[in-house]
């Protein structure tokens, strides 16, 4: 038996070693070209940091560790009596790149349980917030707060050698992972259910069943294998993307993991990124009040209504993406765990949710604006929580947020054991530009 520690320690030479080779052996390849439209369009496309647990391709969708969607779900361990994989297995896949066996990931649930109470001092903190701050605020908020008991700071302050960065920023990274569900959970009770009790970690629970057992849920064992999914398949989507990104920048200074994650959230907090799963709901639910119930509208009428949210400017919630150029495998998931159960079927929003995808792809091409006209995972995923009653959809987001710590965190852990740099890329003026190119 091994712990998820005692695994590192074996993985983490051997990729330095790896690492000390493609540096000197192909430091000078080329691996791709800088373009003008690629410095004034976001740097889409610029192959410009290394990621090890998940890789994105613009068809086939993400990979984590070389395995898909359908693979994770076919070999990472469930959680005893489920049938989704868990976050814990997801965890342990992006960390080590290995499949832990069910007695290893459920040593890690205990591990995460055991860490998982609230210093008293974010409680309390939590407490003072305003109800009506947007609940992604105050979970950025907790989340730098528990940076009071970092041990990277600590560790760094006392002057410990560079080789012992990434055990320390482990520590942090799996204590981090653990609180998380109780500070999202605070967040939900305080602002959705004033004055309910709320639960305690059960030690013998996996994370998400303590998690949805401290949102009130415990009961419903059906959203409690949905959120298993939902937040395995949210754990990662490669380094591009705006929070993972932020996460890896800010911690690129060896700010702690409390802090880097935190800044990751405000950025998950934006409608272009995660809090499109917000978004979606609520377009979704103002079409149905306009159109009707999803069983009845006619795909017409959806048309019509997709041209109307265009026309007035706005972006169509849950389409498009930067890198992908196909319905994303994490939406198609997310759909197959609905088709499986037929009463998620009769819900008017799911009905509502595959009539959209059943037009949508076509009129965003007739508009001939977005590069992707299908769905990503924000198209669905909100739909599913409302109909199992989590229906205070400003809070899905924060949901999205309990399961990217999965990869931005690991990548955290990583970016220590192999000495990555501070990031620095290069900027240009208009001047700089047009110097370059005459
Ligand atoms: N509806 C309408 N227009 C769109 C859409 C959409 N869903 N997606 C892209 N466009 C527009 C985009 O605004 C841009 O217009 P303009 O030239 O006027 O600035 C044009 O199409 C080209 O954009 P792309 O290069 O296709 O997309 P980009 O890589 O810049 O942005 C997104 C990617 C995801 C930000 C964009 O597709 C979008 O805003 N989608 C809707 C919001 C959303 O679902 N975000 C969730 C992303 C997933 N996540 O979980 O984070
Ligand atoms: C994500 O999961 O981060 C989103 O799909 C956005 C992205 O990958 O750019």
């Amino acid at each position: 038996k091994s712990s998820l520690r005692q695994v590192l320690e074996e993985v983490v030479p051997i990729k330095q070693q790896r690492l000390k080779q493609l540096k000197a052996e192909h430091g000078q390849a080329v691996i791709g070209d800088v373009k003008v439209e690629n410095v004034l369009g976001g740097m889409r496309g610029i192959k410009a940091m290394l990621w090890e647990a998940s890789v994105l391709d613009p068809n086939e969708g993400i990979r984590f560790h070389g395995m898909t969607i359908p693979e994770c779900q076919k070999l990472l361990p469930p959680a005893p009596g489920g049938k989704e994989m868990t976050a814990e297995s997801m965890l342990w896949l992006l960390m080590t790149g290995r499949v832990p066996t069910p007695e290893q990931s459920r040593e890690l649930s205990r591990e995460l349980a055991e860490k998982g109470e609230l210093p008293v001092h974010v409680q309390h903190l939590i407490d003072s917030l305003p109800a009506s701050l947007h609940p992604m605020t105050q979970l950025g908020m907790g989340v730098a707060a528990l940076n009071h008991d970092s041990a990277f700071q600590a560790g760094y302050e006392k002057g410990i050698k560079k080789t012992e960065y990434w055990t320390y920023a482990l520590e942090d990274c799996i204590n981090l992972i653990a609180r998380l569900p109780t500070l999202a959970a605070r967040i939900y009770r305080n602002i959705y259910r004033p004055g309910a009790p709320l639960a305690s970690v059960d030690k013998d629970l996996d994370l998400v069943g303590n998690y949805t057992n401290m949102l009130g849920f415990g009961d419903n064992k059906d959203l409690t294998e949905y959120l298993r999914l939902y937040i395995a398949l949210h754990g990662d989507h490669e380094g591009g993307n705006a929070s993972a990104h932020t996460s890896h920048l800010v911690g690129s200074t060896l700010s702690d993991p409390f802090l880097s994650y935190s800044a990751a959230l405000f950025a998950l907090a934006g409608p272009l990124h995660g809090l499109a799963n917000q978004e979606v709901l609520r377009w979704q639910l103002a079409m149905q009040e306009e159109l009707g119930s999803g069983h009845e509208v006619s795909h017409e009428d959806i048309k019509a209504y997709l041209w109307k949210t265009l026309k007035s400017g706005q972006v169509v919630p849950g389409y498009g993406h930067g890198v992908l150029r196909a319905p994303d495998p994490r939406f198609l998931a997310l759909q197959q765990f609905c088709e499986a159960r037929p009463e998620l079927l009769e819900s008017p929003t799911i009905a509502l949710v595959k009539k959209t995808y059943e037009v949508a792809p076509d009129v965003l091409k007739e508009h001939g604006k977005t590069k992707n006209p299908y769905p990503n995972v924000d198209a669905t995923s909100g739909c599913v929580l409302y109909h199992y009653g989590l229906k205070e959809f400003k809070y899905y987001t924060v949901i999205f947020g309990v399961s990217r710590a999965l990869g931005c965190l690991t990548q955290i852990v990583w970016a220590r054991a192999l000495g990555l740099p501070i990031e620095r890329p290069k900027s240009l003026s208009m001047d700089a530009i047009e110097k370059l190119i005459q």
